[in-house]
């Protein structure tokens, strides 16, 4: 066997012992790190746009998936893709929001009512301003946002009928301040854990409810921890994908180009897959035996108003922010 030809049969990133690391390898070899089962969307549509990123690079560049918290949670990924430890990173932006404050915007209560509105303003004037405010802390984040979904309230205490069954309910939200306000302002009593300790958390009951999209509810399997779910539809949610910013300048632009491109589309489509998983998703949850009810969106909102939420989100984000938000849903506070 050639010397040569034992080289180009190793896999890209193997290196047989006493080898020097020639030709074959990846040029760039990027990490990307994500808080979600390969199951999901997300990840299959990544998955997707890595395959298509090797192909229309001619193999220069190799975009390597570590799904599912493999590389921590959500906080220890973020301060991985500042760093440089890891290339790209999804968080929410429940998650983000903790590095850039005005990335909560899109996660204010009850403001989105359906997808139109959602993506007139992430892909126009609110998401804008949004990747402004992550280019500042020295991310890159692509132009299309991709989805989560709008977040639902399951328990194993009883179904959610109205504002009041809030009342001092254990629940876990993600580690974000927007989430924590707003299920104190209808009187829960929220704690913030990492998304990989959502299942155990529930299942040793430290908490009895959480919240997210139905197709997370499904993928993660918090259907067997969780007895109810309730439609609340209170937060509409979306992933960044960012990048390292120091990173993403050093690239050459061609292959910015296909990388930017094959990412940008993949959200497209993984948009499309949420889409549809939204018209199936209820369906079989309940054959596994999570109970649905459609709650009253009126008594959270005002009872969101009258414990001062928007009031004080409007101040906190600043009236230039604040009426982006409003010019795309209308009056909140
Ligand atoms: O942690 C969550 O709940 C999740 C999976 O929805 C986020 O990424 C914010």
């Amino acid at each position: 066997r050639s010397l040569i030809k034992g080289l180009t049969a190793l896999p890209a990133a193997g290196m047989v012992s006493g080898f020097p690391r020639i030709a074959r390898a990846a040029e760039f070899s990027l990490k990307y790190g994500n808080n979600l089962p390969l199951s999901h969307p997300l990840n299959i549509r990544a998955q997707e746009a890595a395959d298509r990123i090797r192909k229309e690079s001619n193999g220069r560049v190799e975009l390597a998936i570590y799904p599912n918290n493999q590389l921590g949670g959500d906080t220890d990924m973020l301060s991985q893709v500042r760093s440089g430890g890891i290339d790209f990173f999804t968080p929410s932006a429940l998650v983000i929001a903790t590095l850039v404050p005005a990335a909560a915007i899109n996660a204010v209560g009850f403001a989105f009512n359906n997808y139109d509105q959602v993506w007139k303003a992430m892909d126009g004037q609110v998401g804008a301003m949004v990747r402004a405010e992550i280019a500042k802390r020295k991310l890159y984040a692509f132009e299309k946002m991709w989805d989560n979904g709008f977040r639902q309230t399951t328990s194993s205490k009883g179904a959610v009928q109205s504002a009041k069954d809030m009342d001092g309910l254990k629940i876990r939200v993600p580690v974000s301040p927007m989430p924590i306000a707003m299920f104190k302002g209808l009187g829960a009593a929220p704690a913030s854990l990492q998304f990989s300790e959502v299942y155990s958390s529930l299942q040793t009951r430290i908490v009895d409810a959480q919240e997210n999209p139905l197709p997370i509810i499904q993928v993660a399997k918090l259907y067997e921890v969780q007895k109810f779910c309730s439609l609340t539809n209170h937060i509409w949610d979306g992933y960044w994908f960012i990048a390292n910013g120091r990173m993403w300048e050093s690239l050459p632009a061609d292959v910015k180009k296909i990388v930017a491109t094959a990412i940008n589309d993949a959200g497209m489509a993984q948009r499309g897959d949420i889409s549809q998983l939204n018209a199936s998703v209820q369906a079989d949850l309940a054959s596994k035996g999570l109970q649905f009810n459609q709650p009253d969106a009126e008594s959270f909102r005002a009872a969101l108003r009258s414990s001062g939420f928007y009031k004080d989100w409007q101040g906190r984000f600043g009236k230039d922010v604040w009426s982006l938000l409003e010019g795309a849903v209308g009056k909140l506070a």
